[in-house]
């Protein structure tokens, strides 16, 4: 007998795993991060749970009639197993088909998705190369996260739409001069749990804490109370989800009449402020912005409005907004208020002050600033050029032809016949299912790599099981965290299950490129070049790393950040000649004349409040049986990954998702704590948990994303989803045609009590022919 005690990361934190004759016996969280521990509940159990697949699957109709659109019923048939060299074979003769007859951009191959950590094995990264190497394909651009903020911020700020990761403000600099957070959506820790690539220690809430001990104010702005911890003794403002435009507009209404907006800074590093001013006065539309205007909007009253505007020109204030407030039909606008309204406040530029966006929306962002430099797998170029924003799937898949707008251009949608997916999962995180279901019947072909029977993998022709990622060895270093981590392999995968990239590499040699693909290397080799390359780049730096070997078997180690200059705002306010932004104008534009010129109504050349199409102010909500549902990010896993899992099985309720509603919407529409009800809508319904609070407004009720999909009549567009996934009830619009991105959070619902509604299915394994 041996035991061995071996240390992995993951993008929810790094865990020891105590393995026994080759078998992994336990997870523990490290004994300095007890926020860990919640997540490392049974995440070795998850490598031998029964929903694991180990060998390849093909759907029942796909076999018999092949690749026929017209018999197309994904998720409702049996799925059958094959041998691998036949899955292999199908895939490759598949590919060699689709690209002969239909050309290469007819294979979508974006796979949006989070993966698993770790440098080389990162999915995304396997796939694109191989599907390079193999003639390229057509891909998605943006993010399901920050889509709508990617897209307009590089015309208010410039940079990429990634700059806010590192032109945030740091807690640190919070604590040091910040004196009031008006925090728009909260800085949830919850979603601090988890940092893309992984992450070391969880530091965030110490992080926060040191600003409350500072002495920093915080106001939560947000339909939920714990948006922000109950530790940092936020006063809360219960704002209707979707208007946080108009109050922002209000505020910057106040401080016009008041006449102390920040005329020095806007003068000499802002254009444009002269027509928002109209806007906000009214002159330009004959409707002042006033906080009595925005108090009908957003139920914050006038008199709220009022002092945060006049604290927020008094004191060194952030303006500090969610991600999730951009999720949402005109989610351009709350981001370009926010720029408008901070430029104005007398902080931008100054440390620990002005306009921050997704501080700890995941765990790095706030606690450090730009990248370690570690080496990854490259992708090369792709040949194709046709590409869709990543949020139009559906319409992609359903109008084959159609012409778009997106960000003053025109795409046209390509007629995708074949679709691989590796390291995603659509069916947890596009909008609409019942939508997206019909979408998905469209292509001839659809393949995808998963480790479990999870919703993607039931919806697919062909199934190639993988390696997850504790049977791997790799190199983790997460999104803002300064640390480059092993990821030790725990235990060996199932009997003959591949890694992503041994699958592909099987495909690879079918079609004829295995030596471009792999170099000649196998996995080893390549964790040990990406080593190599990374301990390179560090050295510069002054930091020496051990050699491969030594560092598999240490701890890890902290990184030295690149040296780079993060205050923008700071140089921008000292001197905008010299350090200009890299807008149009070299100043932040709180106009646009390149947005104007796009003539999108809906996204017009400044912030504007416009009404989204559902939302508690409609008409149709008027009656008082409609909520507004928003589906947050789940605190007790990573999107749908491991919806099995003893952690997150610890947050759910008799195995259903819990959805959070007001004591007294409960009382008012007859419901429980533990109680199951129905939630619909035009689109969709499915069940979940009453779970009662006073932490919410009224009118608002809140489930976590990520419950697997779990239709009552598995392949029909329609069904009950007896879990509780919020994306059968939410609706697939665009943001707007500037970014085209998800609006998950504009979604209205009604509610009613379901007695003795069915058990859900979702982890009972499909059913197989
Ligand atoms: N209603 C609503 N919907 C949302 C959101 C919301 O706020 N509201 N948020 C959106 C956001 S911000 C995001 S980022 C998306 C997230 O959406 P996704 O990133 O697509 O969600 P995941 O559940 O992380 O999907 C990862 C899948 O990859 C598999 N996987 C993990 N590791 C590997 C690997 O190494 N190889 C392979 N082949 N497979 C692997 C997992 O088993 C899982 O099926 O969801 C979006 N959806
Ligand atoms: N534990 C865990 N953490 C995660 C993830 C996960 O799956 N699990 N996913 C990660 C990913 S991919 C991302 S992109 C980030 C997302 O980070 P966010 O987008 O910030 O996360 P959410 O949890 O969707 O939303 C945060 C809060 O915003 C509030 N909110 C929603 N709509 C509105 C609105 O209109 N106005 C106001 N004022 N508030 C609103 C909700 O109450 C919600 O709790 O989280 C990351 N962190
Ligand atoms: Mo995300």
């Amino acid at each position: 007998m041996s035991t061995e005690v071996r240390r992995t990361t993951t993008h929810w934190g790094t865990f020891d795993v105590t393995v026994r004759d080759g078998r992994a016996e336990s997870t523990a969280a490290l004994r300095d991060d007890p926020f860990a521990a919640p997540l490392a509940i049974g995440l070795h159990e998850t490598l031998t749970h029964p929903l694991r697949i180990t060998r390849p699957h093909v759907r029942a109709g796909w076999l018999e009639h092949g690749p026929r659109r017209a018999r197309n019923r994904r998720g409702g048939e049996p799925m059958v197993e094959v041998e691998w060299d036949r899955a292999y074979d199908l895939v490759a003769d598949e590919l060699a088909r689709v690209r002969r007859d239909h050309g290469d951009e007819a294979v979508f191959g974006g796979s949006y998705g989070w993966s698993s950590a770790g440098r080389f094995h990162h999915a995304q990264s396997q796939i694109h190369r191989f599907l390079v190497g193999d003639g390229g394909y057509t891909s998605s651009r943006n993010s399901y996260s920050v889509g709508a903020q990617e897209v307009v911020l590089p015309h208010i700020i410039g940079g990429s739409g990634m700059a806010m990761f590192d032109w945030n403000p740091t807690w640190q600099q919070i604590a040091e001069h910040g004196e009031l957070v008006i925090a728009f959506g909260g800085s949830p820790l919850k979603n601090a749990r988890v940092n893309q690539g992984g992450l070391r220690r969880h530091r965030a809430a110490e992080a926060q804490q040191a600003c409350a001990d500072a002495g920093v104010r915080f106001v939560v702005v947000s339909p939920l109370r714990d948006d922000l911890a109950p530790e940092l003794d936020a006063e809360w403002v219960p704002i209707r989800p979707g208007t946080d435009t108009a109050m922002m507009l209000a505020m910057a209404h106040h401080i016009v009449r008041l006449g102390l907006e920040d005329r020095d800074f806007l003068a000499r590093c802002c254009v444009g402020f002269e027509q928002f001013r109209a806007y906000v006065t009214g002159e330009s539309d004959g409707l002042p912005k006033s906080p009595e205007w925005a108090e009908r909007i957003s139920g914050v009253p006038a008199a709220v409005i009022r002092e945060l505007a006049e604290a927020s020109v008094r004191q060194r204030t952030l303006i500090s907004l969610t991600w999730s407030i951009q999720r949402a039909q005109h989610g351009e606008q709350p981001y370009w208020a926010g720029v408008s309204l901070a430029s104005m406040t007398g902080s931008m530029g100054h440390p620990g002050g002005g306009f921050a966006a997704g501080l700890a929306a995941t765990h790095g962002i706030g606690l450090h600033r730009g990248s370690m430099g570690a080496a990854s797998l490259p992708q090369g170029r792709n040949p194709v050029r046709t590409f869709i924003p990543v949020a139009r799937i559906s319409d992609l898949l359903l109008e084959p032809g159609a012409t778009i707008d997106y960000d003053g251009q025109r795409l046209t949608y390509p007629d995708v016949r074949l679709v691989y997916w590796a390291g995603g999962n659509p069916f947890h995180h596009h909008q609409d299912l019942n939508k997206l279901l019909r979408a998905w019947n469209m292509p001839e072909t659809v393949v995808v790599h998963d480790s479990w029977w999870t919703p993607i993998a039931r919806h697919a022709d062909i199934v190639i099981p993988v390696a997850t990622s504790l049977e791997r060895d790799d190199l983790a270093v997460g999104n803002r965290d300064n640390h480059l981590l092993p990821m030790r392999r725990v235990q060996d995968p199932p009997t003959g299950v591949p890694t992503d990239f041994e699958a592909f590499c099987a495909i690879a040699r079918r079609r004829g490129f295995e030596a471009g693909f792999d170099e000649g290397l196998d996995a080893e080799g390549w964790v040990r070049r990406l080593y190599a390359e990374t301990a390179a780049r560090v050295a510069e730096r002054g930091l020496d790393l051990p050699s491969y070997d030594e560092f598999m078997r240490s701890e890890g180690f902290e990184l030295p950040p690149i040296d780079q200059d993060h205050d923008v705002f700071q140089r921008l306010r000292e001197d905008p000649d010299r350090h200009p932004l890299s807008t149009p104008s070299g100043r932040i534009e709180i106009h646009s004349d390149t947005v104007a010129a796009f003539g999108y109504d809906e996204c017009p050349g400044h912030a504007v409040w416009q009404e989204p199409v559902e939302w508690l102010g409609a008409p149709v909500a008027g009656d008082g049986t409609w909520f507004h549902l928003l589906s947050h990010q789940p605190r007790g896993r990573l999107h749908s990954q491991l919806d099995f899992s003893g952690a997150s099985l610890a947050t759910k309720t008799g195995g259903r998702e819990p959805v959070m509603l007001n004591v007294d919407d409960a009382a008012r529409i007859g419901v429980e704590d533990g109680d199951v009800v129905r939630l619909w809508n035009g689109r969709g319904a499915c069940l979940a948990a009453v779970r009662t609070t006073d932490g919410i407004r009224t009118g608002v009720v809140v489930m976590a994303t990520g419950g697997w999909y779990d239709p009552d009549r598995p392949g029909e567009a329609g069904s009950l989803d007896l879990q509780g996934n919020p994306n059968v009830l939410t609706l697939d619009v665009p943001t707007s045609r500037l970014a085209q991105a998800t609006s998950a959070q504009t979604c209205l619902v009604r509610i009613a009590p379901a007695p003795g509604a069915p058990e859900s299915r979702a982890h009972q394994v499909p059913a197989r022919g």
